[in-house]
């Protein structure tokens, strides 16, 4: 009887020891200069930035009333990589999951944290908001030290990320924008590491610090090393993964990673902790722009600052190799292969988009979520979400991404609501290789995660089981990717969402929704009489006309720089210094032109449409 009433108690206890955190965040612009060179305006919460690591324990609750303190802005809060089960509309993405909250509106992120531990973040999911600093870190912790599967003294956290000085609402516009042709990503002016630069980590000798690792950043990834010490990798977005040892990490932005390191018991030298630019991913490296980063490992205040310290070759953990901890094995074969193509291509505005299949996301008239509960019978039918890519999944199927990147660039590829197993990559190329199965062996316990890299001209292939109802985002991580509509949706077993109440839009959803003017009913034109009326829906801009060749643009772009905007459009991107810039634009764009042409075309060009002389 005793034994049985203690028993009682522990599990009461366990349940009484979920907590509720409730936080209050207005977003407000403050004045901030991490790096240490710039000041700037930049979004905090509460009159203060950065912005505070949200830390709970597994299993808890979380109320954060975010309200938008912002004059003239929507704004929205993602928890990444956070599964929000039963609880789609939590998630974050505006007019995906959810309406957009005006200024001066609260809405309420409720949810539970189940079945979760780890390493995560949160970030605006509205154009380009985090880039100006609306991102932090969100941390879930185990119940007990003791439920760690790895021994540590002491936790540190670690974000490292990129940093414009310009706001986005500034650069975003002439990014999308026809005098931009090739699709140029603006170059940040400095890689931060923990929201500073020239940091400082105080260390105590022979300690083991838990370091979890997130880059925050925008669109660049970043190699991470130290002098004289190793990581020991133990988790990764949120999964534990086998003991792996590394002298060198490299992580995209939104990857996670959980490291154990050890400290010397010797405390007569300082040691550097490197953070460095992936540069593969600039199209141009301004002068100026420093993309070795020297921060020091500080065992002693009284001894000097560590020093840059230099590597031979950037060979990093693949994480490809890393095995969850549970040894858990491959999916079965999948019952829903999903296949992909990454391109990059100017439409008929003359702005370069990106596609997946051609289809460059737009967003619809009506959250995605809200088609759904308010569609019946037809929210199985795609089609009524417009040109927002989606894609229907039944309840608990294997799906299988495969999606192979035709453009040269490395891409961080995110999914919302998931982790998927990583199950195949292909190196990297300078020519097309599409995954081909019959090429490939699968390996027996793949990694798992929610943000994965492609490399250039290659492959991924990502298998995971649909048995998480919800509209859930698959996009590009590199914020100028995802504006460029590099993403699809999955609307995963959308009968089961309809039936569910803990997935019907809250009182308070609701509202917000009218305040900022967004029906939550009807397909993506807003059309809910006729769902398969798609008149008045956004729709893709329309292909260049035929015959209308990259040769065009060039001639296009360059006359109207030089005959109206001057050199106002390439000096935005530091880009002036460059002598052969037009050559390069026209080498990203294919147009073939022999040495000797080159200069004369180019002059002509410039000469048909405008009496100026081109950009030089
Ligand atoms: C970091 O060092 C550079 C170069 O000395 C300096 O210009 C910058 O202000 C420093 N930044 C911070 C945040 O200390
Ligand atoms: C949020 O911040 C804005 C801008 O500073 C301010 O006008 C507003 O009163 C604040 N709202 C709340 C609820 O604190
Ligand atoms: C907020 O979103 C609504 C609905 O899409 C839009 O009409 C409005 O212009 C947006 N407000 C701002 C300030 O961008
Ligand atoms: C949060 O959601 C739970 C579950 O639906 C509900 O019981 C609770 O009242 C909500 N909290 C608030 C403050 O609305
Ligand atoms: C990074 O900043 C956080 C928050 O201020 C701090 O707790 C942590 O110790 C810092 N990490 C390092 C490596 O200095
Ligand atoms: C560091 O010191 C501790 C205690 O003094 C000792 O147990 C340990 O073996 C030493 N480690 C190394 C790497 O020398
Ligand atoms: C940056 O770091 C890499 C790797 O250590 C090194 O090869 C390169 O020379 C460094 N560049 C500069 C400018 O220090
Ligand atoms: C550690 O990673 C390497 C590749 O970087 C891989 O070959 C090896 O199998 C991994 N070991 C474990 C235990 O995960
Ligand atoms: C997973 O496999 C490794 C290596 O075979 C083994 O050491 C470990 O105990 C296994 N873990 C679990 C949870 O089965
Ligand atoms: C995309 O467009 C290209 C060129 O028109 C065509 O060759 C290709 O088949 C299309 N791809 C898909 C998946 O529709
Ligand atoms: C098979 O894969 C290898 C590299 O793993 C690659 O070099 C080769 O081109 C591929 N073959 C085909 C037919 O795709
Ligand atoms: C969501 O919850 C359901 C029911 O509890 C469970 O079967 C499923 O595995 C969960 N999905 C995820 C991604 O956690
Ligand atoms: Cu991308």
């Amino acid at each position: 009887m005793r034994t049985v009433s203690v028993i009682i108690f522990s599990i009461l206890a366990s349940l009484v020891a979920a907590e509720t955190h409730t936080w209050y965040f207005n977003t407000t612009w403050v004045t901030a200069n991490p790096d240490g060179v710039f000041e700037r305006q930049v979004i905090g919460f509460n009159n203060s930035w950065p912005l505070p690591t949200l830390r709970v324990t597994t299993g808890d609750t979380v109320n954060l009333y975010l309200t938008n303190g912002f004059k003239d802005a929507n704004t929205t809060l993602h928890f990444h990589g956070l599964f929000q089960n039963g609880t789609n509309q939590m998630d974050g993405p505006e007019m995906v999951t959810q309406c957009p909250i005006a200024p001066g509106d609260t809405f309420l992120y409720n949810f539970t944290v189940t079945d979760q531990v780890g390493t995560f973040w949160y970030h605006s999911h509205t154009a380009g908001q985090y880039g100006d600093g609306m991102r932090g870190l969100f941390i879930i912790e185990e119940k007990q030290k003791s439920d760690y599967p790895f021994e540590f003294d002491e936790e540190v956290t670690l974000s490292i990320g990129d940093w414009y000085h310009k706001d986005a609402n500034v650069l975003k516009p002439k990014f999308l924008s026809r005098y931009n042709p090739t699709g140029a990503e603006p170059v940040p002016q400095n890689s931060l590491f923990n929201d500073t630069r020239n940091a400082t980590w105080n260390v105590k000798p022979d300690t083991t610090y838990y370091m979890r690792i997130c880059n925050v950043g925008g669109f660049a990834s970043q190699y991470l090393f130290m002098e004289d010490h190793e990581f020991e990798v133990v988790e990764v977005d949120g999964i534990y993964v086998q003991p792996n040892v590394t002298n060198m990490l490299y992580i995209t932005t939104a990857q996670r990673y959980g490291v154990l390191i050890h400290t010397k018991n010797d405390t007569s030298k300082n040691y550097a902790f490197m953070n460095l630019f992936d540069d593969t991913m600039f199209d141009v490296i301004p002068d100026d722009l420093v993309l070795n980063s020297t921060n020091t490992i500080v065992y002693d205040k009284s001894l000097s600052k560590a020093s840059e310290y230099k590597v031979d070759d950037l060979e990093f953990l693949d994480d490809f190799y890393l095995r969850p901890m549970t040894n858990e094995t491959l999916m079965a074969d999948a019952d829903h292969t999903i296949t992909i193509d990454v391109s990059m291509e100017n439409l008929g505005n003359g702005v370069n988009y990106a596609f997946f299949n051609n289809i460059t996301y737009t967003t619809p008239k009506v959250p995605v979520l809200g088609t759904v509960l308010s569609s019946g019978e037809l929210a199985t039918n795609a089609y009524i979400y417009g040109n927002t890519h989606s894609i229907v999944l039944q309840k608990d199927e294997v799906v299988d991404i495969v999606l192979n990147n035709h453009d040269a660039g490395r891409h961080p590829f995110h999914l919302h609501g998931h982790v998927f197993q990583l199950i195949a990559r292909g190196e990297e190329s300078e020519v097309d290789i599409d995954y081909d199965p019959a090429n490939v062996t699968l390996p027996q316990y793949p990694m798992a995660r929610d943000t994965v890299f492609v490399y250039p001209h290659s492959y991924i292939v990502m298998r995971f089981k649909a048995d998480n109802p919800g509209v859930w985002m698959f996009h590009c991580h590199i914020e100028w990717h995802l504006e460029q509509g590099l993403a699809i949706l999955l609307i995963e077993a959308p009968e089961e969402m309809q039936k569910t109440e803990s997935q019907q839009f809250t009182e308070n959803h609701k509202q917000v929704c009218k305040n900022v003017g967004v029906n939550y009913t009807g397909n993506a034109a807003g059309n809910s009489v006729n769902f398969m009326d798609l008149t008045g829906a956004n729709v893709q801009e329309k292909p260049l006309p035929d015959g209308f060749t990259a040769r065009g643009i060039v001639a296009l772009v360059f006359s109207t720089i030089a005959g109206i905007l001057g050199m106002i459009a390439i000096s935005f991107y530091g880009m002036a210094d460059i002598k052969d810039i037009d050559e390069r634009v026209m080498r990203d764009m294919n147009v073939e032109l022999s040495d000797s042409e080159e200069s004369a075309e180019l002059h002509d060009m410039g000469e048909a449409s405008s009496s100026s002389s081109p950009a030089k």
